[in-house]
Order: C-alpha cells, then sequence, then structure tokens
C-alpha cells in the first residue's frame, strides 16, 4: 500500500526514499484515509472546550485506528525500513500541562471512538509547554518547537475576528483530524494568529509579555506568577471562546438551528474554568443577533456543562474585572448583570460571580450559568458537594454529578504495549478492544502459570527497552534486575515527590549502615515544575543531587538508584509505564481530583503505592486489599486537620529520630557539596517550618507499605497473580466508559 503511494509521490520505491519521504507519505495516506470518514451526527453536535490538549505524536495511534498499522509495518520491514525509526522523528506537539490536558486527548480518542459527532476546541500554541533540561542539579526551561512542514495541522479558510479592548485581530483555524478505533474521524480545532512571532523569543522561554499581536499563543500558559503573564492567559481565554463561540453558531446555523433551539444542536463541555468566558460570549453574541436577555440566558445554560478539575485554592481562577474590561469590555456589562441575576435570586456572598475586591469567579459563572457540574472522581466529586462547592450543591443539587476519569487504551495499552496486547488477544480474544470490561476474562486465568510467567516476562522485556531507550537518548544506567518503582506527573508539593526522596535518603542510609535491600531499587521520576514554583525546583534540585551522590557511591549504587528523566512529556511516558512494577500514587488524600497516570500504570501490570486520593479510591475497591498498596491518612481526617489549623510538623519531625534523620540529611554535609545551599536550605525549612500538603504524618506509614510492597515482589508467582488483577480491572477506567457516561447524562447525542 505504502509502496503504490510513494511511487506516485516521488516516483521511487519504499527502499529507495529517505525517512523524510517517508514519514511525509504516511502522514499523506492517514490524513486521505481519515477525512473520508467525517462523523455527522444526526442533529446535536458536542464541542469540548479546553486550553489543553495533550495529543502527544499521532502516527501510530492513527495508523492503529485506522487499521493499518500491522501492514505499515510490515510493508516497511520487508524494505529494512523501520516504523519506529519513523515515529522518533515526529515531534511531540506539547499542548498541554499534565493530567488535564492528557484527559482531553484521550476523551477525543473515545468520542469518535464511540462514532459521536464531538469536536475539540483550542488553540495552536507555537511552543506548548517548555522543554526541560537538567543543567547543575537544576531546571532550565527552553522552548519546545513542533510545527514543522510535517505537521498534521491543516489551514482552514475561515476567519474569525475577535475585539479586545484596544485592537481588533482576525484569527487562522487549523484543524488535526481525530481518527476513531474501527470508527469515524472528529477534529480538532485550533485558532491562531498569522501575526504571531516566533523571533520573539529570547533566552530560555523569555519573551516581551505586552506585544499581544505578536505573542498570543506562542506559549501555552504563559507563566503566571507576575502580573504581564496573567493578562496575556486573559487574552488567550477571550480569544480562545470567541473564536469558540462563532465556530459554534455558523456550525449550528449551518445544520438548521434557529439559535432559539441551539441546545438541541449543540453542547458545550467546559473544561475547567479557562474557557468560562465562553458564556458570556454566547450570550453576547446571542443579543446581538436579537435574542432577549432572559432566553439567551436559558439556551446558553442549557448547552453549557462545566467539568471540575481540583479543589486546589490557588488554582481556581478568578480574574480582576479590570483585566476583562481591558481585554474583552463588551463581556464585563454582561458579566455585572449575571452576577445581579444570582445576587436577586440568593444574596449570599459566598456563589457571588463578582465578589468584594472586584474579582470575577469563573468557576461560580458556570455553576450557575451550566445546567451540568461534574467532577472527575467519586471521592473528589463528594468532597466539591460537602465541602468545596457545598453552597453551589445546596442551590443546585440536580447539576451536580461524577464522571470518573479514564484514558484511552488505544494509546495506553495497544500502542505503548505490544507484547501484552497479544497475550491478551491470545487469552481472552480481542473483544476487549472495544469493550473494555472484557479484561475481567482475564480473571478466569489467575491460576494459569503459562499466564502468569508470561506477563512476568513481558514486564522484563518492557524493563529492558527501557533501559536500551534511556541509555541511549539520556546516558541514564538502570539496573534491569532491580525493582522499577516509578513516579511521573507534574511536581507539585500536593503530589508529594518529597515523600518518596525522603525515603530515597533512609534507604541510603540504611545502606550505608550496612542493611541491604535483598533486590535492587530503582526510584525513577519524571516531572517537570511550572518555571516560577520555587519549591517544586528546589525538590527536583533535591532529587538530582541525590541521584548524582548515589552514581558516585559505590557501596550504595549496587542496592540503590535515584534516576530524575529529563523532559518527561507523553512520548516518554509510553515508554515507562509498561516497564513499571510499583506506580506512586502518593499524593496527600484529598487534593488529587482523580490522577490517570494511576489507571495507566495499572492497565499495564503495575501495582500501585497509594493513599487513598482520587481514583485511587476506586482502584482499590476494584482490585481488593490484596492487590494495592494503601497508606496514609484519610481525606477526612486531613480535611478536619485543615479546618483545625493546628498542623505541626516540627512535632513528628522532633518524635521519629528516622524521619529527623532523613530531613536533616538535605542539607547535610554530603548534599551541601554536591547542590546549592540556598536551595536545599530553603526546602528544608519549607518542610520543618510549614509542610502543607502533611507528608511528615504519613511518613512511618509510606516506608512501612513501600518496604511490604518490595518484599511481596519476591514471591514471584504471587506478584504475577496481582499484576493479573489489576490488568483485568482496568476495564472500567476505558475513556470510552466514561465517554459514554458523559453523553448519556449531560450530551445526549444520538
Ligand atoms: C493548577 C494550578 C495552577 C496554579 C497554581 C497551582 C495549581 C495546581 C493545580 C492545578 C491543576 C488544575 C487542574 C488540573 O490539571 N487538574 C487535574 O486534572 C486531571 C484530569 O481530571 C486529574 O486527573 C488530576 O487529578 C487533576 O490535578
Amino acid at each position: 500500500m505504502l509502496n503504490e503511494i510513494v511511487l506516485k509521490m516521488y516516483g521511487r520505491k519504499l527502499e529507495d526514499c529517505t525517512e523524510e519521504e517517508l514519514y511525509h507519505a504516511l502522514l499523506t495516506l492517514v490524513q486521505e484515509r481519515a477525512a473520508g470518514k467525517e462523523i455527522t451526527g444526526k442533529k446535536k453536535k458536542l464541542y469540548y472546550i479546553s486550553a489543553e490538549f495533550l495529543i502527544g505524536k499521532l502516527l501510530s495511534n492513527n495508523l492503529i485506528n485506522l487499521g493499518l498499522y500491522e501492514q505499515i509495518e510490515q510493508e516497511l520491514r520487508a524494505a529494512g525500513k523501520s516504523l519506529a525509526r519513523l515515529e522518533d522523528r515526529e515531534p511531540e506537539p506539547s499542548l498541554g500541562n499534565g493530567g488535564l490536558g492528557r484527559l482531553a486527548a484521550c476523551f477525543l480518542d473515545s468520542i469518535a471512538t464511540l462514532g459521536l459527532a464531538g469536536d475539540g476546541i483550542g488553540l495552536n500554541y507555537h511552543f506548548g509547554l517548555f522543554r526541560q533540561k537538567f543543567k547543575r542539579c537544576r531546571q532550565r526551561e527552553l522552548p519546545n518547537p513542533w510545527i514543522g512542514k510535517d505537521s498534521w495541522l491543516i489551514r482552514r479558510d475561515e476567519k474569525f475576528s475577535v475585539s479586545f479592548g484596544d485592537f481588533t485581530v482576525i484569527a487562522t483555524m487549523y484543524d488535526i483530524l481525530v481518527t476513531g478505533y474501527d470508527n469515524g474521524t472528529n477534529r480538532l480545532h485550533l485558532f491562531d494568529l498569522d501575526s504571531v512571532e516566533e523571533s520573539i523569543v529570547g533566552k530560555g522561554i523569555d519573551f516581551d509579555k505586552e506585544q499581544i499581536q505578536k505573542n498570543l499563543t506562542l506559549f501555552l500558559y504563559p507563566d503566571d506568577s507576575d502580573e504581564k503573564g496573567r493578562l496575556l492567559r486573559v487574552y488567550q481565554q477571550y480569544f480562545m471562546v470567541s473564536c469558540g463561540a462563532q465556530f459554534i453558531l455558523s456550525e449550528a446555523l449551518e445544520r438548521g438551528s434557529n439559535l432559539h433551539d441551539l441546545a438541541d444542536y449543540v453542547a458545550i463541555q467546559i473544561n475547567d474554568t479557562h474557557p468560562s468566558m465562553v458564556i458570556p460570549e454566547l450570550i453576547r453574541l446571542l443579543t446581538g443577533k436579537g435574542m432577549e436577555w432572559e432566553e439567551a440566558l436559558e439556551v446558553v445554560t442549557a448547552c453549557c456543562a462545566y467539568t471540575n478539575h481540583t479543589i486546589l485554592a490557588e488554582a481556581l481562577e478568578k480574574w480582576p474585572v479590570s483585566y476583562i474590561e481591558k481585554v474583552a469590555p463588551a463581556l464585563v456589562p454582561i458579566i455585572r448583570r449575571l452576577n445581579d441575576v444570582v445576587m436577586e435570586n440568593d444574596n449570599n456572598p459566598a456563589v457571588a460571580i463578582i465578589d468584594e475586591d472586584e474579582r470575577v469567579h469563573m468557576a461560580h459563572m458556570d455553576m450557575h450559568f451550566s445546567h451540568s457540574v461534574n467532577g472527575v472522581a467519586k471521592l473528589h466529586t463528594e468532597i466539591l458537594k460537602n465541602s468545596e462547592l457545598r453552597d453551589f450543591y445546596q442551590l443546585y443539587p440536580e447539576k451536580f454529578n461524577n464522571k470518573t476519569n479514564g484514558i484511552t487504551f488505544r494509546r495506553w495499552l495497544l500502542h505503548c504495549n505490544h507484547p501484552l496486547t497479544k497475550l491478551l488477544e491470545e487469552t481472552i480474544g480481542a473483544g476487549f478492544k472495544k469493550d473494555a470490561g472484557q479484561l475481567e476474562k482475564l480473571l478466569d486465568h489467575q491460576g494459569e502459570k503459562e499466564v502468569l510467567n508470561r506477563l512476568l516476562r513481558i514486564k522484563k522485556e518492557k524493563k529492558h527497552e527501557l533501559a536500551l531507550y534511556l541509555k541511549e537518548k539520556q546516558n541514564l544506567i538502570l539496573d534491569e534486575d532491580s525493582i522499577f518503582d516509578i513516579q511521573i506527573k507534574r511536581l507539585h508539593e500536593y503530589k508529594r515527590q518529597q515523600l518518596n526522596a525522603l525515603y530515597a535518603i533512609h534507604k541510603y542510609l540504611e545502606i550505608k549502615a550496612g542493611k541491604h535491600p535483598k533486590r535492587p531499587i530503582t526510584l525513577i521520576f519524571g516531572a517537570k515544575a511550572a518555571p516560577a514554583y520555587v519549591i517544586a525546583k528546589d525538590i527536583i534540585h533535591l532529587i538530582l543531587c541525590l541521584q548524582k551522590l548515589i552514581e558516585k557511591d559505590r557501596e550504595v549504587r549496587p542496592y540503590l538508584r535515584v534516576v530524575m528523566v529529563e523532559n518527561y512529556n507523553v512520548t516518554m511516558a509510553e515508554k515507562l509505564i509498561p516497564a513499571c512494577d510499583i506506580s506512586e500514587q502518593i499524593s496527600l488524600a484529598s487534593k488529587e481530583a482523580s490522577g490517570t497516570g494511576n489507571m495507566k500504570f495499572m492497565l499495564n501490570g503495575a501495582v500501585t503505592l497509594g493513599t487513598e486520593d482520587g481514583a485511587n479510591v476506586e482502584i482499590h475497591q476494584l482490585v481488593g486489599d490484596k492487590n494495592i498498596y494503601v497508606f496514609g491518612e484519610d481525606s477526612d481526617t486531613v480535611i478536619a486537620r485543615y479546618e483545625r489549623g493546628d498542623y505541626c510538623s516540627r512535632d513528628y519531625y522532633e518524635k521519629n529520630p528516622e524521619l529527623r534523620e532523613a530531613v536533616d540529611f538535605i542539607v547535610s554535609r554530603k548534599m551541601r557539596r554536591i547542590g546549592n545551599k540556598a536551595c536545599l536550605q530553603r526546602l528544608y525549612k519549607e518542610l520543618l517550618d510549614k509542610d502543607w500538603f502533611m507528608t511528615f504524618p504519613d511518613y512511618p506509614s509510606y516506608v512501612e507499605a513501600k518496604e511490604r510492597a518490595y518484599a511481596d515482589y519476591e514471591e514471584k508467582e504471587e506478584w504475577a497473580k496481582k499484576m493479573l488483577v489489576n490488568i483485568a480491572k482496568a476495564g472500567f477506567f476505558s475513556s470510552d466508559r466514561t465517554i459514554a457516561q458523559y453523553n448519556e447524562e449531560i450530551w445526549h447525542l444520538e
């Protein structure tokens, strides 16, 4: 097949083509095949608006979804070419920070796979999230360009005009085709400005934050630690929703809506508060077309649904009215009027849209003027209802619902773990690919030694592949016989990489004192810290210093290694997850809304070591006590302690000599010789004087649970059974299930 295409395109045979030509030919093939399968749906169409779509590389995924993967791979192999090398050439678009953006990408895959008409709406960031480099044990940030002549972007002819306070711009729309697995195609629409200038980026990721026409879509969420950056973010958000709203209305009109019946044609899912201005923008557009204010409110509320992704107060957006006045002055009277409507109904300042400091609470606007409000895991939704958003739950109990997150099995199993996919096909048939619930059939094979041994062999093979990859790409050396204990996620204090690092120190000290673990341990980390998040960067510094310390220590090295991979991204996750033995999900209970890495690990046969937080709670319920290692205080205890406000980390430090030794080591002479004294000291002080995310109370139970997991790992057959149960029970976390629920309970598409 490919041979004919390259003959036509270049007049040459496969074996005589360069890799660049082959990549280009595959891109063309995929685009052609995908474009022929557009999903039109019946009447209603979904628009998933999100500031982030962390789509990752697309070539293999598209080939799998179009059913071409095996054929193309064989054809290339027969010509002495390698699909893996072509995959390697593809730059990864990093249009997301982490879980929220990756979730949006998994959802697009599932929407198309279920054959639902649903498009994504977002921004075409030229550099996405920064590329991370390590230098002297510190994180440095560089731009990550991904748009070249062979990108997946398709430039569209439609133009959209967006009026800001001081000027008007004309937006260009780009599409990326979203292929469903064995089904149709939808689109991801990314808006951009032709006037954006990549050359204004200076050293690292610095750029002039004031030249909006040149910088608008340069980066994903520019650093919001300073005033100008925050303002730019509001510009981005308004640009996205204004283009999105215009596009949605134009499609609805084309499909036959008279706008009064818009909600029969359009469902809009607002992914966190970044797109919240779509509500007043739609009201502006509809009233501008002559609709009465009251009706516009009703129509927009019936179209919009809001998803909350965090309870962290510092992450809930509140924009000063003055910012919106500058960026989108036309929205200010609308937002004020919405606030009046709310205050007339219930004069409770806790639910106001505009507070006394003249700040607009974006989530409040969403909850008043959407018909659905959902959390992303059972526990998260309960916390929203009972504490964080209690006032809103009392006002609108009928709006609140839970949609536990999910992941696409196409990327996180079929693509990243071929041998496991093959084993599953051979033992339970191929039905699980379209119906993830069928993975449970694997439970019938728990007693079969052959199956258990194959699971162990596959894990070994994946660990070997990872070792080769990290050696080649980052010159990191792994001990393949060691336990791979992995924590990969954005760096944030609530996710508690520092707790894992304290364990590393504890183990180091034990080994130094002559107490050796039965089997060597490799603690693998991957994490980016927000450029302005000082303590997060200090934690990276600590981990890199530990890595260096142990690397040079011939006494400790045979038993313990700490490895931090550089520039952790989707592609790296695809290599790390299949190779993992123990999945670290150790956030402070109540703080991680869901987590989705936890699901990817489980699906690939890793056993979770985690707190009762987010979706871990549901994983625990599904796999049972025997197949997970749970530790730490529960969310009620944590929430009560925050309410009392009496947490004092120093008390724990003083009462536990082992913990004290580990904490003190951060500022020991050995560490200061390797690292930066000021950074290490700052982190040490932060832990002793604050420890806001309560690592110390959970430390003893964490160490205990980890040791128990390591000991159990030695019972090979029993461990393989745990792997098997985890895989078998992962079906619930398919994003196909999540999307089916969104559709049944919120969108109602046919
Ligand atoms: C944003 C910010 C912004 C600035 C200050 C600190 C901070 C902390 C967290 C966030 C995250 C915002 C929303 C988010 O990404 N939530 C993640 O959504 C995932 C998909 O639902 C979910 O699995 C993660 O648990 C949740 O953290």
